[in-house]
């Protein structure tokens, strides 16, 4: 993982500063590209402690089609409530204290995080119980699981994508036309956030199959790692379906980013040494990816330094 805290570094040294849409403040390049040989370990962080967990439930949930963040939080997954949420504070419904710029605002003020938090926790009980809430603000929209699975097509039917690439993989592995994509010009302006995992492409050679993901916008402090992660179990899933062996994750960024408050967690994270790889390790008897529960997946021998906390913006 020594290319990750190459491309901090690279980031640091050659970054410009730049506003964004959270109001945060990044430093930014624009075109970066990492490779990951997925022979040689499962490319989680060692430099901080990644919840392997949350990328496993966040990519099962992908996978189902699905994108209300219902199921997540039913797996304690709660990396997407931040979006969600937002819709429910600025819709006529909600009657709490002024939620305006929350994500902004709680990052600078220890107060206003207590009370944001209290409205959280509020909205995922409500998403718990209430399956009409739940339908009605706990749906990110068309996002990944959706165009994944159901992309809708001109007649009215729908395209499932990566049904579609694994048949085609197995039928016919030299194909270069092995893509999935999640950037649905017609449908971003429904999305809770419009995709940053945007595109890929999977390619066969010398019985490996291997990913080229193109992510048009990376948060390389907290989302970089969880989306590394997420691919390479990707790959490792749809190779194990093919009977092929796992090759290369090809992450190409667009606008890859350091959030202004996240230089601190960024430091201390490169003055550690990496660490080896963990394995994973998948259940052989499950026959479809699309039967994986999360009891299949596992991970061996990670040995991680402590997790570093960063706050998200929103
Ligand atoms: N917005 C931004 N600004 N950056 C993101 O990385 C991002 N990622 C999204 C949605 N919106 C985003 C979906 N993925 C976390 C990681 C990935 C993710 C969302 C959130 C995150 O907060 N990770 C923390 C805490 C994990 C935990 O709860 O234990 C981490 O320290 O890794
Ligand atoms: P944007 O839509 O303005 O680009 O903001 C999205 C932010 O979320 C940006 O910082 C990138 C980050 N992000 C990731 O890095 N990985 C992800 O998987 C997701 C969903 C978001």
């Amino acid at each position: 993982m020594e290319q990750y805290l190459t491309l901090c570094k690279h980031i640091i040294k050659n970054g410009v500063e730049k506003g964004d849409r959270t109001g945060t403040g990044t430093k930014s390049v624009f075109g970066y590209q990492m490779r990951f040989d997925l022979s040689e370990g499962f490319p989680l962080l060692t430099t901080k402690k990644t919840a392997f967990r949350l990328v496993a439930t966040e990519l099962l949930w992908f996978l189902k089609g699905d994108t209300n963040v219902k199921t997540l939080i039913q797996a304690n997954n709660h990396i997407w409530d931040d979006w969600a949420f937002e819709k429910w504070v600025n819709s006529d419904e909600y009657t709490g204290p002024d939620m305006t710029n929350f994500g902004v605002r709680a990052a600078k003020e220890p107060d206003f995080k207590d009370v944001v938090q209290k409205q959280m926790d509020i909205f995922c009980e409500k998403i718990l119980i209430d399956d009409a809430f739940a339908d009605k603000f706990g749906d990110l929209g068309p996002v990944y699981g959706r165009q994944w699975r159901s992309w809708p097509s001109k007649d009215g039917q729908t395209i499932d994508q990566l049904r579609n690439v694994i048949e085609q993989i197995q039928k016919n592995p030299d194909s270069r036309r092995h893509i999935i994509t999640a950037w649905n010009p017609a449908e971003v302006d429904e999305m809770a956030l419009p995709p940053c995992h945007s595109f890929m492409q999977f390619y066969v050679a010398n019985g490996k199959l291997s990913c080229q993901l193109y992510q048009r916008s990376a948060d390389v402090f907290l989302g970089v790692p969880f989306n590394i992660a997420s691919y390479a179990l990707l790959t490792h899933l749809i190779a194990k379906e093919c009977q092929l062996e796992v090759g290369e994750f090809v992450h190409t960024l667009g606008d890859a980013h350091l959030y202004i408050n996240h230089m601190e967690q960024v430091t201390t994270q490169l003055e550690r040494d990496p660490r080896a790889l963990p394995q994973l390790l998948l259940n052989d008897q499950k026959e479809s990816i699309f039967d994986f529960e999360i009891e299949d997946i596992k991970l061996e021998g990670y040995d991680p330094h402590p997790r570093i906390k960063a706050p998200i913006a929103v």
